[in-house]
Parts: structure tokens; C-alpha cells; sequence
């Protein structure tokens, strides 16, 4: 499977397309926009959020409720365009509406794309790049990941998002009982944590930083439960899933590192004390007694949990001014903003959620890969069975 998005933050809408998705697989817009509303909360999130009330448009590729294995069309408006028809217009302007309208962006924010991508692609006004490296895209992104999420559901596959930790404030409790416990716990939470003690610690530290002008990150964490063994390849470096996951995981806005179960902690452990142990019994065929490896050996599933996690860096758009230099005067000026998130890590665990059932979704069917749901399905109960009795 592959996909491509399209639109700016402020124009008049995004879109995906994507191409690949199995016939057969049960697609309802109800369905994607549930994961579009989880996105839009999250304790932290500014005034955009309230403009927005994100909804998808199925334009292609499904009938009737089912994906027809021809590529599939999402569309999100963005409500916040009617206030942006003139500056953001597609059609070609005059010299006076330029003036008008223009309003030329000169002033890089410091952690944005909007100087390098200005230089890249030689805008002088750099709100053409920021209206394109935006958070918004993320929009469809989760609503791509809500196809993913119903082809992984149908194999009996799950995928939560939730976050560990905020401005150094982290969970101190995460020992949900199962996946479900896990989703419907977080789910209620406003910062989508687990520990209850450690949400509202979480919700002051948001709104202290806010006070001060500032922003904060944190650290998020996909669980993926129900995977069969064997999911990736270790024969070929561009083949192992869990190098395709961390380059997801990267590619949200703001990400700065992923790491799998024990991550970083292994370089401070010895071997016997990071390896998982295999043991084997009738019902359940091959587990490990641990799961520190998140999940992964050789670059495939193990059939254990996989466990990743993604630090996101605090929002770089600031009340609070960083220096930088206009572009147009070379002169130094301090940064100062209208309207941001001050945290948008709640968020973030709903998109990082996505991008993970997405590259685990395609895989499956890239390994089975015969364009129809029953024959996926049949063929990855087929593996589950074999790998139990091998
Ligand atoms: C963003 C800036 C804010 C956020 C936006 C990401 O938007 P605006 O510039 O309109 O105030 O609200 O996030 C979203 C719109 C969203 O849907 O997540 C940025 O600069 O990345």
C-alpha cells in the first residue's frame, strides 16, 4: 500500500490518497472520524482546535461500506480557510491585492522548517513553507492510520496510543491490565495517560508553561497487541518493519527519537539481562518470558507486544521570544506569536498510533499481499498456526 497527502494548514482542505487497500475491508466515515476527534483533544491544544471540527469526505474507492481495492480518496476541510481565502487563494493576484492581502513572512522561527525550507525552495515569504510543515497535515495522516487500524482490527490486531510523559513529569503507573484497560483509561484521560496521580501533575506543568509563554514535549508510547510472528524480514536491510516504524515515528512533526522496549536503557545492561527467554507451550507456541526487545528480533515481530516509543520536542512556536534575523532587513529581532499549542503531545500519541498501524498494516499486506481482506485473513491465521505448532 502507498499514499501521498495534500494541502496547507489554512487552505481549503487536506487530502490522501490511498492506494493498495484490500477489497472487502469494512470502511465507515463514522469510523475515521472517531480517530480524527481523538486527535483534535488533548489538554495543551490553542484556539485552532476550536475552529476545527475535523471530518472526512470518503470521495473514492469505497461502496457501500466496503473498500473496492481501487485507491481510496479522504478529504478534510479545514474550517479556518473562509478566514484565509485571500491570503491563502489558489488563483493568481494583482499588484494591489498583493499589497493587501500578502502580508509577506519574514521572521524564521527558530526549530520551524521555515528557514531552511525557505532557502530550499527560495520563498521570500516563508508562509509557503509553514503552511505545508504544519502540524494540521497530521489530520489526515490519522486518517490514513484509521484504515490501517480496521485491517490490523480485522486480523485481531490491536494498536493504542498513549503518553508516558510530559515536561519531565512521567507515568508512574502503567500497569494496565490489557490493551482494552489501557485504551479505555487513556482515552478518558485529557493528556491520554494511564496513571491517573500523574495526569493532573501533567495538566499544571501544560499550563504553567503556557503562563510562561512557553511550550513543553514529552515522550509517547504505541502498543501493539495480536501480531503473528514473522511480520518484517531480516534479510535485507530496507525489508525489517521495526527500522520502517522508527522512521514513522520520526516523521511526525517535532519527533526526535524512537526507541523499542528497553531502548536506550540496553546500552547500560549486560546481555543476560536484556535478551528475552523463549519458551514454548501447546496453546500459545513460542513467548518470550520478557519483552524487553519491544517486540523485534532481527527485524521482524516476535509475537510479543511491540512496544515503541517517541520523544517529541516542546512546539517551537513561542509566546515567549527566541532570537533569530529577518530575512528581508538581516536585522535581529525577537520572535513573538499570535496563537499555538502549548502542548501537543496528547495529540501526538494519536498520530504516532496511526503511522505505526500504517507501516504494521502494510507489511502484512505487502507479506500476504492478495488485494482481498478474506484471503489476508486467511493466510495470517494460516501463519499464527504454523508458528505455534513449528
Ligand atoms: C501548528 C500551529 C497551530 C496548530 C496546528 C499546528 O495552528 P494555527 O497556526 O492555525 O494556530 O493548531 O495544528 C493543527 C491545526 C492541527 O490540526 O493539529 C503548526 O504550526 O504546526
Amino acid at each position: 500500500m502507498r499514499y501521498l497527502t495534500a494541502g496547507e494548514s489554512h487552505g481549503p482542505q487536506l487530502t490522501a490518497i490511498v492506494e493498495g487497500v484490500p477489497s472487502g475491508l469494512n470502511i465507515t466515515a463514522e469510523m475515521i472520524n472517531k480517530d480524527l476527534a481523538r486527535r483534535q483533544k488533548g489538554h495543551g491544544r490553542g484556539r485552532r482546535m476550536q475552529i476545527e471540527k475535523d471530518q472526512v469526505q470518503l470521495l473514492g474507492g469505497v461502496r457501500h461500506g466496503k473498500a473496492l481495492g481501487s485507491p481510496i480518496s479522504l478529504v478534510v476541510e479545514n474550517n479556518d480557510w473562509k478566514h484565509w481565502t485571500k491570503i491563502m487563494g489558489v488563483e493568481p493576484i494583482s499588484n494591489e491585492e498583493e499589497q493587501e492581502v500578502k502580508r509577506q513572512i519574514s521572521r524564521p522561527r527558530p526549530g520551524h522548517a521555515d528557514l531552511v525550507g525557505a532557502i530550499k525552495y527560495g520563498h521570500r515569504d516563508m508562509r509557503n513553507v509553514l503552511e505545508r510543515s504544519s502540524a494540521r497535515e497530521t489530520t489526515v495522516r490519522v486518517a490514513v492510520g484509521s484504515l490501517a487500524k480496521q485491517i490490523l482490527a480485522e486480523l485481531g490486531i490491536k494498536v493504542v496510543g498513549h503518553v508516558l510523559e510530559i515536561g519531565g513529569i512521567r507515568a508512574e503507573n502503567t500497569n494496565y491490565k490489557d490493551i482494552e484497560d489501557l485504551l479505555n483509561v487513556t482515552e478518558e484521560s485529557p493528556v491520554r495517560c494511564y496513571d491517573k496521580e500523574t495526569e493532573q501533575k501533567m495538566m499544571d506543568a501544560i499550563d504553567q508553561a503556557k503562563a510562561n509563554g512557553d511550550s513543553i514535549g514529552g515522550i509517547v508510547e504505541v502498543v501493539v497487541e495480536g501480531l503473528p510472528a514473522g511480520i518484517g524480514s531480516y534479510v535485507h536491510y530496507d525489508r525489517k518493519l521495526d527500522s520502517k516504524i522508527a522512521g514513522a515515528i520520526v516523521s511526525i512533526n517535532a519527533f526526535k527519537g524512537v526507541e523499542f522496549g528497553i531502548g536506550f536503557e540496553a546500552a547500560r545492561k549486560f546481555g543476560s539481562q536484556v535478551h528475552d527467554e523463549i519458551q514454548w507451550s501447546e496453546d500459545d507456541g513460542y513467548t518470550r518470558r520478557t519483552n524487553r526487545l519491544g517486540g523485534f528480533e532481527g527485524g521482524m515481530t516476535t509475537g510479543m507486544p511491540v512496544i515503541v516509543r517517541g520523544v517529541m520536542k516542546p512546539i517551537p512556536t513561542l509566546y515567549k521570544p527566541l532570537q533569530s534575523v529577518d530575512i528581508d532587513s538581516k536585522e535581529p529581532f525577537s520572535a513573538s506569536i499570535e496563537r499555538s499549542d502549548s502542548c501537543a503531545v496528547p495529540a501526538a500519541s494519536v498520530v504516532a498510533e496511526s503511522v505505526v498501524a500504517w507501516e504494521i498494516a502494510n507489511a502484512i499486506v505487502e507479506q500476504f499481499g492478495l488485494d482481498r481482506m478474506d484471503l489476508i485473513k486467511e493466510n495470517v491465521n494460516k501463519m499464527r498456526e504454523y508458528s505455534r505448532g513449528f
